[in-house]
């Protein structure tokens, strides 16, 4: 498998160029169903260790249905696939203008949350027009244990999230142990207390917010992944999720940007605009880097060829309907 790693404002892509599974044609929906039921271990094996690290989000390049759009992306990390993801989708772009596969400019992608452009500035900067944004309930207060009352917001960006002004401590690195066992404590009485997202979906992403630390930026962000790892960029569904809520609260105008800095101090410029039903298009513009380039090799014999899940939480997800033992696996070459 021939990959190609990058960062967008730190948050690190691994683009599978080559190698791939082989998931056919249908429409995306589709195709990542067959990514989870049949070649989840193409997932693992990429994302986690040795090969990967937990806060890797792999992107795998596919053919679109839509001939308009420049490649079809499923997102996946590891704990499972994303409907979106702002960051690697940057990334991404950025990886196919290293390979020369695409040229600054407009382009279409097609993701399994829907159709997102990409306006390829340089071959390190790119702007976002993501999928369609909207906040779906506001001040849902929950009890949590070992942090007390929490009062957020349900949001959705291209992914779900629960977003909240009440961290338990100031958004600083030093603070990120505190600050990730706290999201998933959240995240866990989430589910517990049966507070979903649109049609029962599961909230996987928490995000704290506060000042900033920079007197250009508007915000602070703080935002855990479902696999446990915590964002190094500002999240791009993330920020989508925060201008929906800020859209919705009258606290931000069409078009006026919104400056979201990371937990490490980098940043995104965002804005929207409205696209009815009181949802919005939001924007984003962030940097990314390619900084390596690999060929990934399976030799069936290695006991942990098809990677090793460093924690129950990053376990294959249930939606995968694959198997987490290793035993199992069908040897495959890549
Ligand atoms: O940038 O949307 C994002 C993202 C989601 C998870 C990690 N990054």
């Amino acid at each position: 498998m021939r990959v190609i790693d990058s960062h967008t404002e730190g948050e690190p892509t691994r683009v599978i160029v080559e190698g791939g599974p082989p998931l056919g044609r249908g429409s995306l929906a589709e195709r990542v169903q067959r990514f989870g039921s049949g070649f989840d271990d193409y997932r693992r094996a990429s994302i986690n260790e040795p090969r990967g690290h937990e806060a890797l989000v792999g992107a795998l390049l596919c053919e679109p249905c839509d001939e308009a759009c420049s490649s079809g992306v499923i997102f996946f990390n590891n704990a499972g696939y994303l409907g979106m993801c702002g960051h690697a989708m940057i990334g991404t772009a950025v990886t196919l203008a290293h390979l020369g596969r695409i040229e600054p400019g407009a382009h279409r992608f097609e993701t399994p949350a829907g159709i997102v452009m990409v306006d390829l500035k340089t071959c390190n900067e790119a702007t976002l027009l993501n999928v369609e944004s909207f906040r779906s309930r506001k001040d849902v207060s929950i009890e949590v244990d070992s942090i007390g009352n929490v009062t957020g917001d349900v949001a959705y960006g291209g992914n779900w999230f629960f977003l909240t002004g009440d961290a338990p401590c100031p958004l600083t690195m030093e603070n990120i142990p505190r600050l990730s066992t706290a999201a998933e404590a959240i995240r866990k009485t989430l589910a517990a207390k049966q507070v979903t997202g649109a049609e029962g979906a599961e909230i996987d992403h928490v995000e704290f917010f506060g000042p900033p630390v920079s007197t250009t930026a508007d915000s602070r962000n703080f935002v855990l992944c479902p696999g446990g790892a915590y964002d190094r960029s500002p999240c791009g569904t993330g920020t989508s999720a925060k201008l929906a809520c800020l859209a919705a609260n009258g606290l931000l105008k069409p078009g006026q940007d919104w400056i979201q800095e990371s937990i490490i101090g980098s940043r995104f410029v965002a804005s929207y605009q409205p696209s009815g039903h009181s949802k919005i298009i939001p924007r984003l513009t962030g940097r990314a880097y390619v900084c390596g380039e690999a060929t990934l090799f399976r030799n069936p014999e290695d006991p942990f060829a098809d990677g090793i899940v460093a924690s129950g939480r990053n376990m294959p997800a249930s939606r995968s309907g694959a198997s987490p033992d290793p035993q199992q696996f069908v040897a495959q070459q890549f």
